[in-house]
């Protein structure tokens, strides 16, 4: 697939489009999504261009690959849900409902989240 570059989150990577901001790095940018599913929910996206988590494996170097990934825990730490716990998702493609075409990591936390089922 190829990468929409007017995606929104792409357009909020370049500005166009203001987010709450929750940390950022030279690879990495993380703001709270604007639906919240739980009292912590946030996103967090490589500044690359990769459709999803698919193309961000495969095609990420090794440094925007350990700086994502450093990321996340460190956000999660940030935002207080570590010690309660939290779940991470990713969606890829139709079956899974990925509304937005750039890759993203959810981080849900802040209440009991219940067995995933679906
Ligand atoms: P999904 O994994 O692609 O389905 O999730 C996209 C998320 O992006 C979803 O939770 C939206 O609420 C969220 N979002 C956002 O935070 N800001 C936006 O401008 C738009 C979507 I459009």
């Amino acid at each position: 697939m190829s990468y929409d570059t007017n995606n929104i989150f792409a357009r909020i990577l370049r500005g166009e489009i203001p987010c709450k901001k929750a940390y950022e790095d030279d690879h990495v940018l993380a703001f709270h999504d604007i639906h919240p599913q739980a009292p912590t929910h946030i996103l967090v996206i490589p500044k690359g261009a990769y459709v999803s988590a698919a193309d961000f494996g495969a095609q990420a170097s090794d440094a925007e690959i350990a700086a994502f990934t450093r990321a996340v825990s460190r956000i999660a730490a940030e935002a207080g849900v570590e010690g309660s716990g939290y779940r991470l998702i990713s969606n890829h493609g139709p079956d899974s409902h990925q509304e937005v075409p750039h890759y993203h990591v959810h981080i849900l936390g802040g209440r009991p989240l219940g067995r995933l089922v679906t």
